[in-house]
């Protein structure tokens, strides 16, 4: 008789979404058996979600590609990885060869946030490509967050994020975390958090067009108009200007601009704002009161509020707040994370500054921020003719038909393109117009450091996973690495070593001439020969940790981070709470917090006009949401996210119902001024009267994707109704705010 064979228990930080839950793991029989929340994990203790619990299904869903496939008439057909590189050397050689890089466009999905090698081999891939028509899902989420925190401390990788767990006060608005488990804001179990901070006193309050269960979960909800929060949040600040109740503190002394800033705000009262917001203007000023007398507090805006008409100004005027109560950069306010593998530097004020529009797109003339162009122009760049235009594109780890405004009209702009390489898990609606995709290993295939989001964790932690299931097919770095060896010239056959060298010796490079890194001025060759890890992106984590702030400093301090000692250490590594760090961090020109930039001023008058012109007359405004079980359009294919009642509806409040005489689960149609849509209707009073939302990332019935599962729980998707239509300074797509009208089908 045999033995059964043994169980595995790996643990895990789970890669989907933004918390970093610790996952346990149980392997048998070459099977994922069982994941459970890693009780040990030192952030997460034991909490996961349904995703993260998904893991395997994810890892053993047949429909995952687990090799290449190469466009054939219509179809696909399976292709050895020599073939398929072969085929985008030949694919691309025309475009390359002509010398016009632009006209070769990439787009980068969210995922390529979650994995190493997103963050470590899209670069070079990006240098080799020489193009400017760079597209991310940055400009359909986070963009005028970014830009906020560029143009006001200089770097637009500085995000402030609630000190939840020490905090008094928070008012949160166009964010979800029940639903979403918190963005641009990394702690797991932001419903236990959260819950706390009311348990020891403290006050949540939710801005939402919709009652949300975070919304039900506060002490206070009030419905906003969608797209108005610029606005209101300006209306709070004015009350504590007007009133005295600004405090600033100890960062008057580093800031620019707060001398001018009342008789800017002077117009946005409470009672100018309340017919537009809906908040009534008692409202308004009892909570900016509260806010100012809260002893921590944290004012904190996620996509509900960026990826609308102001988002900008909205994302500006969330700061504002919290630095005129004093709460920026304090214990239980908004405060700057310091990752792990964070670089070293001066600490002091001081910096290069941080710019847009040093070149604009051909067809509309956008102005670049960080170096992309907004998504929603991407069609135009595509369909327009001319000298630059778009001929072939490049996907990695995105599906912008189904996530980006327009989606019908991208779809048809791709299926023109003369070449598109994709570099994804699965043959779905984008990836569908591709001539070849590239599938990399599953996240369970891989290791994982979570590079991006320890940069917005309210704690200090580090913690590194092993693969748990050897890769069948080359890694998503040697992926890049390759691509980028063709783009730059050197043929499919190149060894992607040459990219390694280049990435991992860049770091070194920086560092040794880095006059604050433990390494400086030490030759980079011994360095290099320490570094442990199998793989290149596991040598770049360990030299990072190893010169990061809590580093070994190669031999400076014993005790420090390596990733030996994050092996060492399965559950992770808590580092303590997070600590004040300006003004050190500021990387503006002046050193200041420049708390007016032109483009702030700029936006302010389209915002005043906007506030002084008679209110739009829409029928109905359409807005999103998020489902606990969901993750943007991909993980649709996975049966136990699937169960249930159909989740892709539009929600209408019943008065709204009853003038367009609808009734509860009827189809209707909905429109907006590029698209018409048949969905089911669902009724219910959580949302206010004069919105209707409805679920982004569904629509899973284009003809040759390769989704069973996702096929039969179809839906339609939201963004055939978004119209492209932006926030001006950021370029972000406006998601939130779309007019429509509805009627029976
Ligand atoms: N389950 C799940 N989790 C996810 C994702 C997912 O798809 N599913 N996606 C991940 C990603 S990529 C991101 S970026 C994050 C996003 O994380 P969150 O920002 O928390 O996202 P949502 O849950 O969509 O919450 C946005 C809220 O804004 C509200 N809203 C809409 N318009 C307005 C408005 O004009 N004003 C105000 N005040 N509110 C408005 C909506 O009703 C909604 O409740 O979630 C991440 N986590
Ligand atoms: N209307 C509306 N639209 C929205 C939003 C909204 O709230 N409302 N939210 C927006 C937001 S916040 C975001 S982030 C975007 C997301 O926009 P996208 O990133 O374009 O879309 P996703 O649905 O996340 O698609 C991810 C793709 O990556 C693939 N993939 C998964 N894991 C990996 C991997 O490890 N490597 C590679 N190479 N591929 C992988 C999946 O198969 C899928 O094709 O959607 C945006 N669109
Ligand atoms: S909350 Fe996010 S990180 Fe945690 S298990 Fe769910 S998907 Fe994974
Ligand atoms: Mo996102």
């Amino acid at each position: 008789m045999q033995d059964a064979p043994a169980d595995r228990v790996s643990y895990r930080t789970c890669p989907l979404c933004e918390a970093t839950c610790g996952l346990e793991i149980t392997v048998r029989a070459g099977r994922v058996a069982k994941v459970r929340g890693d009780r040990e994990d030192v952030f997460s203790r034991g909490y996961l979600c349904p995703k993260g619990a998904a893991l395997g299904e994810l890892h053993h869903d047949p429909d995952r590609l687990r090799s290449p496939r190469i466009r054939d008439g219509e179809g696909f057909r399976e292709a050895s990885w020599e073939e398929a590189f072969e085929r985008v050397e030949a694919g691309l050689a025309p475009l390359l060869g002509a010398g016009n890089r632009d006209a070769l466009g990439i787009y980068l999905g969210n995922p390529n946030v979650h994995n190493l090698a997103g963050g470590l081999y899209v670069r070079p891939l990006l240098k080799a490509l020489g193009s400017r028509n760079l597209f991310t899902a940055s400009t359909v989420d986070q963009m005028p967050k970014e830009l906020i925190s560029g143009l006001l401390f200089g770097n637009p990788g500085a995000l402030p994020v609630p000190d939840v767990d020490r905090c008094d006060f928070l008012l949160m608005l166009g964010a979800n975390p029940w639903e979403s488990n918190g963005s641009l804001w990394t702690a797991p179990d932001l419903p236990g958090r959260l819950r706390a901070l009311r348990e020891r006193g403290g006050r949540l309050v939710v801005i939402d067009p919709r009652r949300t269960r975070t919304a039900q979960h506060a002490d206070e909800h009030h419905p906003i108009r969608p797209g108005t929060d610029a606005l209101w949040l300006l209306a709070l600040a004015q009350v504590l200007l007007e009133e005295g109740r600004a405090a600033p503190g100890r960062l008057a002394a580093f800031t620019a601009g707060l001398e001018a800033t009342p008789a800017l705000l002077a117009p946005y009262t409470p009672e100018a704002v309340a017919p537009r917001c809906g908040i009534d203007a008692n409202t308004t000023r009892r909570l900016a009161r509260e806010l100012a007398a809260a002893g921590a507090a944290a004012v904190y805006g996620r996509i509900g509020v960026h990826a609308q008409r102001f988002g900008t100004l909205a994302a500006w005027a969330t700061e504002l707040l919290n630095l005129l109560t004093g709460n920026l950069d304090r214990a239980g306010g908004v405060m700057f994370p310091r990752a792990a593998h964070a670089r070293l530097r001066a600490e002091a004020p001081g910096g290069r500054g941080f710019r847009t529009g040093r070149w604009r797109s051909r067809v509309r003339g956008l102005p670049e921020v960080r170096s992309e162009f907004p998504v929603a122009t991407l069609a135009d760049e595509i369909e327009t003719p001319g000298e630059g235009q778009l001929r072939a594109l490049l996907t990695v780890g995105g599906n912008p038909v189904l996530s980006t405004p327009n989606g019908a009209r991208l779809d048809r702009a791709l299926g023109s393109l003369e070449f598109m390489v994709s570099v994804d898990l699965y043959l779905n609606e984008t990836t569908r117009h591709a001539h070849v995709i590239l599938p990399p290993p599953s996240p369970l295939e891989r290791s994982h450091y979570d590079l991006t989001f320890y940069r917005a964790a309210v704690r200090h932690v580090a913690n590194y996973s092993e693969a748990i299931f050897p890769a069948a097919g080359p890694s998503e770095a040697e992926i890049l690495a390759r691509l980028a060896l063709i783009a730059a010239g050197k043929g499919a056959g190149a060894d992607p070593a040459a990219v390694d060298d280049e990435v991992l010796g860049g770091f070194i490079e920086s560092e040794v001439a880095n006059p604050h890194s433990p390494i400086a001025g030490r030759d980079p060759a011994p360095i290099r020969a320490l570094l442990e890890g199998e793989t290149p992106c596991d040598q770049i984590v360990d030299f990072l940790l190893r010169t990061g702030p809590y580093g070994e400093g190669f031999g400076v301090d014993t005790e420090g981070l390596s990733l030996a000692a994050l092996r060492a250490r399965p559950h992770g590594v808590d580092l303590g709470p997070l600590g004040s760090r300006l003004p050190g961090l500021l990387e503006t020109r002046s050193g200041k917090i420049e708390l007016l930039p032109e483009a702030v001023t700029r936006d302010l008058e389209r915002l005043r006009a906007e506030l002084d012109a008679p209110a739009p007359a829409n029928d109905l405004i359409l807005i999103g949401r998020r489902d606990l079980r969901s993750n943007n359009s991909w993980m649709h294919n996975l049966p136990s996210l699937m169960s249930g009642r159909e989740r892709c509806t539009l929600r209408m409040h019943p008065q709204d119902a009853g003038r367009l005489e609808l009734s509860d689960g009827t189809r209707v149609r909905i429109r907006s001024r590029v698209a018409e849509l048949e969905v089911s209707l669902e009724l219910t009073d959580a949302i206010a009267p004069g919105v209707v939302s409805l679920p982004h990332g569904y629509g899973h019935d284009f003809a040759g994707a390769q989704l069973a599962v996702a096929r039969s729980h179809c839906g339609v998707s939201a963004n055939h109704l978004t119209e492209g239509e932006m926030d001006e300074p950021s370029g972000n797509a406006v998601l939130n705010g779309v007019p429509v009208t509805v009627q029976a089908a």
